[in-house]
């Protein structure tokens, strides 16, 4: 009996630890919670149906690039909004690609295959911000069965790539002499009117890369793409072949001056853009035989675009006529501007010899 008040003290101490340990542990559940409350409402956004988490991405780009027109819908948190650069190695690339042109192709089958296209063939994607700006200029006449398959192949490929691009066939009017150089030049000046290009590729028509890995953007170096061609025996025909499909970023584009204007006829104007290059101290950039092979279309000589007989001497006196030929002394005149969805096509009066 004598035990019983010490029994007593001991029991109310315990009994009053456990209640305060049970208070301590609802105030800091209540607090976590209260923490974790935001967390939690961006998971039920992330999973709620790719239609929505699709807009919710469309709405992190325009507010990436207008911060004037924040979207007012209260639950997009400041972490959303932030989307990030798109990776080196973009996530849906496939490696070697089975290109062929046996089967028929049309405009339409390109067109809904492509419904992420906005008009022109403009293209950005909405899960990252594109590393690069790309503007792919393609020199064109009266070759519409090969653009067709360009664009078949193409568009899924830059796509993939996630570049911020759009492209631009630049179509010579009327039938003089064909002059590739100077509708690569209107090129470079007309996509600069329309957005903040860049990088510019140069693409011939008739060129299809059989790799999604040979990326059409710009290197530090500029940069020739259609390294391994079919026709060549998917080699280099001679150590400075710049021809097919080239890149050069703004800067490196503006540090040669552009291209020559004056190549009219077929031939020499790629080793003239060669030796501008090498000029200014700057070398070619090119992927591995492997990721650098494509595949042309295979044609007759076209009509207006014979050998131009001027061209071995014009290439040998690159460095001399560079500064007064080229970007800086660019004239011609717009004909007309077309605005497909898979291209912008501008026809462009570019004179004659
Ligand atoms: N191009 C046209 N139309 C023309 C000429 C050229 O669109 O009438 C464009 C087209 O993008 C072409 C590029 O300019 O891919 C280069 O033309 P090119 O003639 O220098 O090169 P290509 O590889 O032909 O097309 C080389 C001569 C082919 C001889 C074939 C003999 N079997
Ligand atoms: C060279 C031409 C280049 C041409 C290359 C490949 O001889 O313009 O052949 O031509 N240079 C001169 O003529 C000076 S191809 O076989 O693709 O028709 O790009």
């Amino acid at each position: 009996m004598r035990d019983a008040p010490g029994n007593f003290n001991l029991l109310h101490r315990t009994c009053s630890l456990v209640v305060l340990l049970c208070f301590l542990h609802i105030s800091v559940t209540v607090i976590y919670y209260m923490r974790n409350s935001d967390l939690r409402q961006t998971f039920v956004q992330n999973q709620q149906s790719p239609q929505i988490h699709r807009k919710l991405a469309e709405q992190r780009v325009t507010t990436e690039e207008s911060p004037q027109r924040l979207p007012s819908v209260s639950n997009v948190t400041e972490t959303e909004r932030k989307l990030e650069t798109c990776p080196d190695n973009p996530p849906r690339l496939v490696g070697p690609l089975r290109v062929e042109f046996s089967d028929p192709v049309t405009l339409d089958l390109v067109r809904s295959e492509n419904q992420a296209l906005q008009p022109g063939g403009r293209f950005k994607p909405t899960e990252c911000i594109a590393q690069q700006k790309v503007a792919i200029i393609i020199p064109f006449r009266h070759r519409d069965e090969h653009l067709k398959y360009w664009l078949y192949y193409l568009h899924p490929i830059l796509q993939r790539q996630q570049l911020d691009y759009g492209i631009y066939v630049i179509n010579q009017d009327g039938e003089d002499t064909f002059n590739r150089a100077k509708l690569l030049n209107i090129g470079y000046a007309e996509a600069l009117k329309e957005y903040d290009y860049d990088c510019f590729v140069f693409s011939d028509v008739d060129l299809i890369p059989m790799d999604d890995r040979n990326f059409y953007k710009c290197y530090n170096q500029p940069r020739h793409l259609s390294v391994s061609m079919d026709k060549f025996g998917f080699r280099l025909p001679y150590a400075q072949y710049f021809g097919g499909v080239s890149s050069l970023s703004k800067e490196q584009y503006l540090k040669i001056n552009g291209f020559p204007n004056n190549y009219w006829g077929w031939g020499g104007e790629d080793d003239d853009i060669f030796n501008r290059v090498s000029s200014k101290g700057m070398s070619i950039s090119r992927p591995d035989g492997v990721i650098g092979r494509c595949r042309m279309i295979r044609h007759d000589r076209d009509k207006q675009n014979d050998p131009n007989p001027q061209r071995f001497d014009r290439i040998a006196h690159t460095r001399e006529t560079m500064a007064s030929d080229g970007i800086s002394s660019l004239t011609y005149n717009v004909v007309n501007i077309e605005k497909d969805q898979l291209f912008t096509k501008i026809t462009v009066d570019v004179g004659k010899p």
